[in-house]
Parts: structure tokens; C-alpha cells; sequence
């Protein structure tokens, strides 16, 4: 297999830390053993884990306003693949990639296939993409795409949706992830039911296309671009057009595509119920969509997620199988070392939520004692899962400190003269 990262220079950045790491980890199994809790089993779940990366998050983000591009950014999906690579290489738990089409087009996919192949990394969800107009696009998007008032546009829409299928099909995904820009900007421009209507019907077709092994997914935005409605606001209208699709329609929760506040834990009990729950785009935010790094400002948002992620596998929920993967932009920081980062904090959340005492917690609900039932969650959120992160990643030959070994091997400067920038430092969504 190819690597991206000399296998001797993480064996010696670890060599640094491999005592002190033993002696944490330890430490930490006689305080979890005191509960009855085997870091060994624990060790083996966080092996386990896996999150997918998006290919566009490997790029510099930006904002409306401007991009600054950083040293060596990958300028096509191949370039985008070798720094996936190094990123699951480092952290060993990103051995799958999301592409984004068109961005990610290219016309011999079994050489792409096998590109990825070459590093050990599969392909996750594929994404469609009718929120922009492409070069010599004969419909424009501008007033939406699968919910467009022209049937021309909404035919164009769904044609892209069936293409992204046979692509991914040659790649070998076996999930389709639909997100639409479409909805309005001034109150009274979109009538809302008609355009719901126009909506569902596209997606009809492209669910009559789906293969019988694959899944889609459906995610909601409540806003951006489209500022004063969008057709798919919200999870009530996502699982909604996924009970009218079928089965194999899932609805996905993107953390940052909600209304401040918002309790997604909740939302994400409801989609488990229901058997709707597809999957996640893991990002935190303060105040818009992707703007910051997974469990940078809410890690216990994110652990309370894991609580009922948790809860449903402990109970074996039917229909329990939810994807993960990240979806964030990094405007100021090196987007490998945001993604490892950002991988390792959810993570992080699903081995927290492991350690909670389930039992514990289901006498106080049954009681009634909300404080303790809270400090039940609280235990477990307070208890510094490191050492097993590290001991997982260390015995699956990535690194135990990631970040240091990453900067131990100056992978920007070493590729710099062979990715010159492409220039691009206008504004940016991703
Ligand atoms: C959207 C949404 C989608 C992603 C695009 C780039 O806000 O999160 O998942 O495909 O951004
Ligand atoms: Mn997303
Ligand atoms: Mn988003």
C-alpha cells in the first residue's frame, strides 16, 4: 500500500511518547476498572470507528467576503485523495471519502477507484450538486433546481441526481446525499406547498433510479443560500419526504444547518424512532453553517448526540445504522490538521458516551431524579478518554499525537512545488 507519510517518522515520533502513553493508559484502566468498565473493550470500540471525510473540506474554506488559500492545497480530487490519505494514515479512522460532483468529476473513475485503492481508502456518500450553475449549464438554478417552476431545470436536476448514482456506482458507494439550495428570499416569492410538491416528484425519480442495495439521504438547511424560506427547512419536512420516498430514504442532520439552540439530540431520538436516521455531517457553530471544527464549542452537545446514538446500538434499535462524516470549512487553520482534529473529537464523543452507566441512568429517568440522571451523563463527560484514542491509533500504526508527527513531517512544504497555487482567493463557500 502507498503511503503519504514516512511509516519510520511516525514509528519514531511515537517511539517519544510510547512510555508515557502506556503509563496513562494504564492508569486510566484502574479507575474505569473500579466501575467495571475494561479499557481493553473500549480500545477495541474506538479501533472500530470510522468517519468519512468530505473531499471539499480538504480545501482552504472561505466566506462571502474572501479566501486565503494556504500552502500546497490539493487542486483536484486525486491531490484531494493524498491528502485524505495522510490524514487516515495519522489518525486511523478516515478510511472513507466523500466526493462532491461535478467538483469532483473526472472521466476515468477505475483510474480514481484505483488511486484510492493504492492508499486503502473507500468512498463514502456521493453528493450531488444543483446549488450552482456549471459552465455551459443549459438551465440556470438561480430560482432552485428539483423544486425549480420549470420543468426544463427540474429535468436537468434530476438527471444530475441519476448521473452522481452511475459514478458512484463505478467507485463502489452505495449512498446518494441530497442537498438542495432551493427555496425563496422574500416572503410571498415561493408558494410553499407547490414547491414542496415540485420537489418530491423530482425526488421520486431519482429514488425509482436508486440501486436496491443503495440508501439516500436527504439533508435539511434552514437556510443559506436561500435566506427567507428553503424547501427542506428542517428535519419535520426531511422526514416527511423521506416517508413518502420509501425505506431506503434517510433523513441526515448536519449540525450546523439548524436555528441556534436547537435541540438536535432530540431531533435525532425522533429519526432513530422512526427508523429515518441516515447519517451525520459532524461540524460545531456559533453562529452559521460548517463555520467551526467539530466539538470546538459544543463537545458536549456533541457527546449528548452520542448519548442517543449509543443508547439506540445498546438496545439494538431495527433499522440502526447511521453514517458519519464530517462537513466543516477551515478558513484559518490546515484543513488535514482540522480534519484529524475534528475526527478524533467525535470520536472522542462516541467513546464518552460508551462509558455511561446506561442502567444508572434509566433508574433516575424511571424516578424521576433529574440530577442525577444529569450527573450520570456528567461522569462519564468528565472522564478524559485520550490515552484510548491514542492507544487505538497507536496500535493501527497511525500516531499517537497526530498534529506533532504531522508537523514532524513538513507534508506542505515537501509537496509545495508540485501543487502551485491555483490563485483562487475570492470568496468561497468550502
Ligand atoms: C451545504 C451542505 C452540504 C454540502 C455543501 C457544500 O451547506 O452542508 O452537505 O454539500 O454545503
Ligand atoms: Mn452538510
Ligand atoms: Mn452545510
Amino acid at each position: 500500500m502507498n503511503h503519504r507519510i514516512e511509516p519510520a517518522l511516525i514509528a519514531s515520533e511515537n517511539a517519544k511518547s510510547t512510555l508515557g502513553l502506556n503509563e496513562d493508559y494504564d492508569a486510566l484502566g484502574v479507575t474505569l476498572a473500579r466501575d467495571g468498565v475494561d479499557i481493553e473493550t473500549l480500545t477495541q470500540q474506538a479501533q472500530g470507528f470510522n468517519i468519512a471525510v468530505p473531499s471539499w473540506g480538504t480545501g482552504t474554506g472561505g466566506t462571502r467576503f474572501a479566501r486565503f488559500p494556504g500552502l500546497a492545497e490539493p487542486r483536484n480530487i486525486f491531490e484531494k485523495i493524498e491528502d485524505c490519505a495522510v490524514i487516515h494514515q495519522l489518525s486511523q479512522c478516515t478510511s472513507r471519502v466523500s466526493p462532491h460532483f461535478p467538483w469532483d468529476r473526472v472521466d476515468d473513475f477505475s483510474e480514481l477507484k484505483q488511486h484510492a485503492d493504492s492508499y486503502g481508502l473507500a468512498w463514502d456518500s456521493i453528493n450531488s450538486n444543483t446549488f450552482q450553475d456549471q459552465a455551459k449549464q443549459a438551465e440556470s438554478y438561480k430560482f432552485g433546481s428539483l423544486s425549480n417552476t420549470s420543468a426544463k431545470a427540474r429535468d436537468q436536476a434530476i438527471a444530475h441526481n441519476i448521473e452522481c448514482i452511475q459514478w458512484g456506482q463505478q467507485l463502489g458507494s452505495k449512498k446518494l446525499t441530497v442537498w438542495v439550495g432551493d427555496g425563496s428570499n422574500h416572503p410571498g416569492q415561493q408558494h410553499f406547498q407547490r414547491a414542496f410538491e415540485r420537489y418530491l416528484d423530482s425526488m421520486h425519480k431519482i429514488y425509482a433510479e436508486l440501486p436496491s442495495d443503495w440508501e439516500m439521504h436527504i439533508e435539511h438547511k434552514m437556510f443559506e443560500p436561500a435566506f427567507y424560506s428553503t424547501v427542506i427547512q428542517d428535519w419535520g419536512s426531511n422526514i416527511l419526504a423521506t416517508m413518502e420516498l420509501g425505506d431506503r430514504a434517510k433523513s441526515l442532520v448536519d449540525l450546523g444547518h439548524h436555528a441556534p439552540n436547537t435541540n438536535i439530540e432530540m431531533i435525532v431520538s425522533r429519526l432513530i424512532q422512526f427508523k429515518k436516521l441516515g447519517g451525520f455531517h459532524f461540524n460545531d457553530s456559533k453562529y452559521g453553517d460548517d463555520d467551526l471544527d467539530s466539538g470546538s464549542l459544543h463537545p458536549y452537545q456533541q457527546f449528548l448526540i452520542f448519548n442517543e446514538l449509543v443508547d439506540a446500538q445498546a438496545r439494538q434499535q431495527p433499522g440502526f445504522n447511521p453514517n458519519y462524516m464530517l462537513d466543516q470549512s477551515h478558513n484559518v487553520t490546515d484543513p488535514i490538521e482540522s480534519l484529524m482534529n475534528s475526527a478524533a473529537e467525535v470520536q472522542r464523543s462516541y467513546i464518552k458516551a460508551l462509558l455511561i452507566n446506561r442502567d444508572a441512568l434509566y433508574h433516575f429517568q424511571e424516578h424521576n431524579d433529574a440530577l442525577m440522571a444529569s450527573n450520570t451523563l456528567k461522569k462519564a463527560f468528565n472522564v478524559d478518554v485520550s490515552p484510548i484514542l491514542a492507544m487505538a491509533r497507536l496500535r493501527q500504526g497511525g500516531a499517537i499525537d497526530p498534529i506533532a508527527t504531522y508537523r514532524a513531517a513538513d507534508y506542505r512544504t515537501g509537496i509545495a512545488a508540485n501543487r502551485p497555487s491555483s490563485g483562487g482567493n475570492g470568496s468561497g463557500i468550502v
